[in-house]
């Protein structure tokens, strides 16, 4: 999965540094939430100068890292705002009080060994089972290594699994019984061996401090954790469930979401840091899901809704209850569809890998969106650049584009940027973060406005002009529709019910539809393309009689025969324009415009779509003013952006880094913005400004 090959350094770093939290998790209801005095600790804010440098895990980058030598505390006080291990993190809090620091919480990881009795202390089993386990269909006595299940395939060797009885409902016996710190009647073991047709599991009895018991056939299951890291082929941390309908402990009547929100609220607030980075955050359960332990796989939809997303929406309110509203709360979030999602607690998303191809403009109207429409103040999303570039990594030829590109995105939005080489985290020294020469590390001072987005690049034709779209609705999912996109209200589609998630099905593709459904409109192989519509969603969940608002919906939108990329989106509660740049492909597909629109990974969601157009060239050329600078960003896949400057005479930068392209040269009349990059000019200065810009940032 593209998400496993993500985490690996981020939990290498919780393996080398030790746990981030020391004793903070224990099953005791945390002291009640501290009322966060504005005198001890005062609302957050973000500088009002640009550009806002940040560091990605600072202080961490190894000896033979191109960037060590710069990767030092002094220069950590260079820069606003840093994000990493949780002791580097205090290191620089400490040296610098007035910069704000991140800690990093990749989920579970704080405990760095779950699967071993010792580190994971008390955390109670019944918080981390939810994938699907399968019921014993033989008798199992104290040295059974040999352990027959009804299926299998539900397993995978290298698996944790607790073996336990169950109930007279079928369920876990174990999770109404135990108490704290008692073992209960259940035993983990480990499985060395699947065998799919035989439906046996080989196992080595009695693990992390449990014993080998004796299980009857038929009232006794296995159930596998889900594996969220391992090292050297062994499971070693574990994913907890965080569904709404998750076991909730005999004694304390916490769920999974309540336990950690407590454990790492408690640890935000009580340490030096300005907010935490929850880390491997993900709005859907997954492949295999049993939140509700039924043995029926459900992905964590019950009824027709995501309770797994939900459960992450009482998490975050009761984690931004005991923290207080001057502390930072960020959640991973690469995809949309797949991320973190909700606006009430959360002051933002990271963004691992942003933009690195086609998401472009699906990953660009996510970041917006967040920082638009957060409640949680100051707004903190970023992308995140983790590229090997020219200069640090060495790629050749020149990916030096990847870091100014991804730079002028938070210039854009008036967000930070971090930048890590590979595993090579820490600080790396850019021209353009300092001014070149300037050596001012807010050298381009105040936005003179939002930015710009630059509609040249369009072609003037709607390509899709008088088409028609269809409703489609497949079997066991239902919903009603009226009007059609051409409406001034657009089209109405209120999805009423939801097929159950069948095993290895995408819960967004599928279900019910808006189609293009008109003649055959023949594309450009590698020409580029933009999709513009409106659309808005229904943004509030009912489950259980409590009602979640400001959850924009999932949309999946793109051809799903292979012409068109396919873009994950977030849809709220008001009309949106999405624009979605996106390049035919030469060799795949058959280059035939065949859009859809997917709806339904929810019910009770009512999407409104209208104003579907389909344009030549691409929207996504960017350019911000600023009082020292002019900053531009084209991200056409094949066309150069030639902007008029207009009056006036502008400058490069004077670099070291990249002193051909920095070369301090003069500009004027128009310059050329190449594809897929990013352009930093300089107005000409004069008199004290920049003085007082020195002194405000940093
Ligand atoms: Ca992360
Ligand atoms: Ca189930």
């Amino acid at each position: 999965m593209k998400s496993t090959t993500l985490i690996p350094l981020v939990l290498v770093a919780a393996f080398l540094h030790g746990p981030a939290f020391a004793e903070e998790a224990t099953l005791e209801p945390a002291s009640a939430p501290v009322d966060p005095d504005p005198a001890v600790r005062g609302a957050l804010a973000l500088p009002d100068v640009f550009p806002i440098n940040m560091g990605f895990k600072s202080l961490t980058s190894k000896p033979d890292a191109p960037n060590h030598g710069f990767d030092t505390l002094a220069n950590a006080g260079r820069y606003a705002v840093h994000h990493g291990n949780a002791a580097k993190m205090n290191e620089i809090k400490k040296a610098f009080p007035d910069v704000m620091t991140i800690s990093m919480n990749p989920l579970e990881a704080e405990r760095s060994n779950h699967v071993d009795k010792a580190a994971t202390g008390n955390v109670w089993p019944g918080f981390w089972l939810y994938r699907a386990g399968s019921r014993l269909t033989g008798a199992v006595d104290q040295s059974t290594t040999q352990i027959p299940v009804e299926d299998a395939s539900r397993f995978t060797t290298r698996d944790y699994a607790l073996v336990c009885s169950l109930d007279a409902k079928g369920r876990p016996e174990f999770l109404a019984s135990a108490a704290n710190g008692a073992e209960g009647t259940y035993e983990i073991v480990n499985v060395t061996g699947v065998d799919p047709k035989k439906n046996t599991l080989t196992v080595v009895r009695g693990q992390t401090g449990t014993t080998a018991k004796s299980f009857a056939s038929g009232q006794s299951a296995a159930l596998p954790f889900r594996e969220a890291w391992h090292q050297d082929n062994k499971m070693t941390l574990i994913r907890a469930n965080y569904s709404l309908v998750a076991p909730r402990h005999p004694k304390s009547g916490d769920n999974a979401a309540e336990f950690w929100a407590r454990a790492r609220g408690a640890a935000v607030r009580d340490g030096l840091n300005d907010g935490t980075e929850q880390d491997v955050v993900n709005c859907l359960a997954g492949d295999w899901a049993d939140v509700d332990l039924d043995f029926v796989p459900d992905g964590g939809f019950i009824d027709g809704i995501n309770t797994w997303s939900l459960g992450w929406q009482e998490h975050v309110a009761m984690v931004r209850g005991i923290i207080g509203p001057h502390r930072i709360l960020q959640h991973d979030c690469t995809t949309a569809t797949k991320g973190y999602r909700g606006w009430k607690n959360v002051n933002g998303i990271q963004m691992e890998t942003f933009g690195k191809g086609e998401d472009f403009s699906e990953n660009f109207d996510l970041l917006s969106q967040w920082v638009k429409y957060t409640e949680a103040q100051p707004a903190f999303s970023y992308g995140y650049c983790r590229a090997r570039t020219t200069t640090y990594g060495g790629v050749q030829p020149d990916h030096d584009w990847m870091f100014r590109k991804q730079f002028a995105v938070g210039l854009m939005l008036g967000m930070p940027h971090p930048y890590g080489s590979g595993p090579n985290f820490g600080l790396f020294d850019w021209d353009e973060q300092r001014g070149g020469e300037l050596d001012d590390y807010a050298w381009l001072g105040r936005a003179l406005g939002p930015y710009e987005r630059d509609f040249g690049g369009l072609g003037t034709k709607d390509l899709l002009a008088g088409g028609k779209w269809k409703v489609a609705i497949a079997d066991g999912f239902a919903a009603t529709h009226r009007g059609k996109p051409s409406d001034p209200e657009g089209i109405e589609i209120k999805i009423a019910q939801v097929a159950p998630l069948l095993q290895g099905q995408d819960p967004v593709y599928r279900g019910v539809m808006l189609q293009w459904n008109s003649d055959a409109l023949d594309l450009q192989r590698g020409a580029e393309y933009t999709l513009v519509f409106e659309a808005r969603a229904s943004d509030t969940i009912t489950f259980d009689g409590k009602t979640y608002e400001q959850m924009p919906a999932f949309m999946r939108v793109g051809d799903f025969k292979g012409t068109v990329h396919r873009f994950n989106l977030i849809v709220p509660g008001e009309w949106r324009t999405y624009r979605m740049s996106y390049v035919v492909p030469k060799d795949k597909g058959n280059a035939r415009f065949d859009a859809s629109f997917q709806l339904a990974e929810e019910a009770q969601r009512t999407f409104h779509l209208r104003n579907i157009r389909l344009y030549t060239g691409t929207a996504d050329r960017l350019k911000r003013e600023f009082e020292n600078g002019l900053v531009l960003l084209n991200e056409s896949q094949v066309e150069p952006w030639t902007v008029d400057l207009g009056p006036g005479e502008y400058r490069r930068l004077q670099g070291t880094i990249r002193p051909d392209i920095n070369d301090g040269s003069t500009v004027s009349g128009t310059v050329t913005v190449p594809s897929r990059d990013a352009v930093y000019l300089l107005k000409p200065r004069s008199g004290d400004a920049p003085e007082e810009h020195a002194s405000a940032g940093r």
